[in-house]
């Protein structure tokens, strides 16, 4: 009975309330248009009550001037809706603001405090500017809480969008490298490099780990296995691996290299992978190939016996300014890596007269800087490290696909040649150093056979590791893998795909092989996919070395692994539309909570 007499009040608002009682319909809510309280069930009973209680002071007024009351009130309930709804577009305009801020300190790299001081002199441009917009600006909190943690937030977001990303993929390779940060903890970074059914490229970090402790093959692959394992990547998907070449990365027995091929073995994957030592690690090459180590080694020690000594000597500085741009453009821990490049070595050279009687002057010995051998060996290291630093510059950058590169290489191996065949003869206008020295010590001393070796060796290396590409339309069939060789036959013998071929060249033809045959399709997958260099992780840690001394040791592992992830996105960017609404829900919940 007294069910239905609920039911027959319809529950519906009745517009002649708002006369009676100043009650307003808003989303299906009766709300008081005195006070704003909203009445939980929509019954004349409740209304009435509400407007009799509690606004008693409203009684004595007459129809009329109750309607006049009514229509002022509501003018008013509009503006601040209005005003409402604008305020919560303007909130969240702050929070994106600052989420954009905060992307740019990731970006730079700067420390994380920037936001205050971006904040307070935003401040001040908007006094001048315009005052009376003030408070928006006020609103975008930048505080270094903030900052850490929309940055976190960012970071978060771009792990996401590559891990949906790579559900994706036909084909990845792994670029791996590790460096030591400024306070000493080992970091290992991670890049993926991923091909989708469409041959798009994607290259992205994939991840950044700390290492504390110590850092041997099994600690890497220990690092690199949980990354794959958290993206969940398929194991028999990873085709290629390119490290730089260092024991604990490529050992095949207690290296990452080995371990990674264990663990494909285990994961009953077909394929095998393809391991890389990175072309462009020069030492790998003064070591392995050219065996030049000592010469490095004395170079090494005297030019950092001079940063020690002789920083202030006339004569070393602007030699010194120039190890020091070129340490501040590659700061590299081991000078080794940055020594190996650029002008240093030539500079050691020419400078050599001078720094033998520097070190004379600080009792150092100087048997060996003055050995007419060693000098034809540093004339060589210095020519030889010219000639790669200038192939380093064709192979690095982000577009460098290995078929890209394979050109640059195959006219390097053509040049070796002929550096080769003209070495055997002394024959030395490439080589100025060489010549210098050639001048001064005489066709009986310089080891023209021994350099001529040395740079028959360096061409088999390049041939060694850029073998594997070629024009598919010269390739031997028979040679090929078994499940292209039909799919290769009939692609040789197909006149329309050759002529293609030779007007878009080897980078672009390899996009347009016909889905009608997928395994040459899966192999052009597994070679774009290949990184040719671990340049990006280099620019990475030159980026960490740069930057966390500003940050001091305020910087966690997870922060600089955010900055990191941000600052080196490359086709990724952080969604802040998705981050800001994100943002809203859990601060309107976390109101309702209040
Ligand atoms: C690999 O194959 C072996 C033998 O067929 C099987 O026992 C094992 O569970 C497989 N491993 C995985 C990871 O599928
Ligand atoms: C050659 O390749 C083109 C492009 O995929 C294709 O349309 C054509 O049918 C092929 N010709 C032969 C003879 O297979
Ligand atoms: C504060 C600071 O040193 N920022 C630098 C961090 O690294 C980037 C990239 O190398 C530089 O552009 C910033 O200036």
């Amino acid at each position: 009975m007294a069910k239905r007499k609920v039911d027959s009040e319809n529950r519906a608002f009745q517009n002649r309330w708002e006369a009676e009682y100043m009650f307003t319909d808003i989303a299906g809510k009766p709300v008081c248009l005195v006070c704003g309280a909203n009445v939980a069930v929509i019954k004349e009973f409740n209304i009435r009550r509400h407007y009799e209680t509690k606004h008693q002071e409203l009684q004595n007024l007459n129809a009329e001037e109750k309607i006049q009351r009514v229509k002022e009130l509501k003018k008013n309930l509009r503006f601040q809706q209005t005003f409402f709804t604008r305020a919560k577009s303007q909130s969240e305009a702050a929070v994106k603001a600052s989420f954009i801020v905060a992307q740019e300190i990731a970006k730079s790299a700067r420390p994380f405090t920037e936001g205050e001081f971006l904040k307070s002199c935003m401040m001040k441009v908007c006094d001048v500017l315009c005052p009376e917009n003030k408070q928006m600006f006020a609103n975008v909190s930048l505080s270094r809480n903030t900052v850490a943690d929309r940055i976190c937030e960012m970071a978060t977001d771009l792990k996401t969008q590559l891990s949906e990303r790579s559900k994706d993929f036909t084909a990845f390779s792994l670029a791996v490298d590790e460096s030591t940060d400024m306070t000493d903890t080992a970091q290992l970074a991670i890049f993926i490099r991923e091909v989708d059914s469409s041959l798009c490229v994607t290259e992205e970090i994939l991840d950044i780990k700390s290492m504390h402790g110590t850092t041997t093959g099994k600690d890497i692959f220990e690092n690199v296995c949980q990354s794959i394992t958290d993206m969940k990547l398929p194991w028999d998907k990873l085709i290629g691996l390119t490290t730089d070449g260092a024991p604990a990365m490529c050992s095949e027995k207690v290296g990452l290299v080995g371990r990674m091929r264990a663990k494909m073995q285990e994961e009953n994957c077909t394929g095998e992978l393809t391991a890389y030592h990175c072309i462009i690690h020069q030492e790998m090459l003064c070591c392995k190939v050219l065996k030049m180590e000592h010469v490095m080694n004395t170079v090494t020690q005297t030019v950092n016996f001079i940063r020690a000594k002789g920083l202030n000597h006339w004569q070393f500085q602007s030699f010194m300014r120039e190890i020091d741009s070129e340490f501040a453009d590659i700061p590299y821990h081991t000078e080794v890596r940055w020594l190996s490049r650029g002008k240093v070595l030539n500079r050691v050279f020419e400078l050599s007269k001078e720094i033998c009687q520097f070190m004379d002057s600080k009792g150092k010995d100087t048997t060996v800087l003055r050995d007419e051998k060693w000098k034809c060996e540093l004339a060589f290291l210095a020519d030889v490290t010219a000639h790669l630093n200038v192939l380093n510059l064709h192979l690095q950058g982000r577009d460098r696909i290995i078929t890209d590169m394979y050109d640059t290489v195959k006219a390097f191996k053509v040049k070796l040649l002929l550096w080769e065949t003209q070495m055997r003869q002394s024959n030395l206008p490439h080589f100025p150093c060489c010549q210098v020295m050639f001048n001064q010590v005489g066709a009986t001393v310089f080891p023209n056979t021994h350099f001529a070796d040395k740079l028959s060796a360096l061409r088999t290396e390049f041939a060694r590791r850029f073998g594997d590409f070629r024009n598919p339309f010269a390739v031997d069939v028979e040679t090929a893998p078994v499940q292209i060789q039909m799919e290769l036959i009939e692609l040789q013998c197909n006149g329309t795909l050759k002529a293609k071929y030779d007007t878009a060249g080897p980078a672009q033809f390899i996009r347009s092989i016909p889905e009608t045959m997928p395994q040459l399709r899966l192999h052009a997958a597994q070679t774009l996919c290949m990184f040719g260099s671990t340049y990006l992780c280099e620019k990475l840690f030159s980026v960490m070395k740069m930057n966390k001394t500003a940050h001091r040791s305020r910087l966690t592992d997870g922060h600089l692994q955010s900055i990191l992830r941000i600052s080196t996105a490359q086709e990724l960017t952080p969604n802040l539309n998705d981050l800001t609404a994100k943002k809203r829900c859990q601060t309107s919940c976390s109101d309702k909570m209040a």
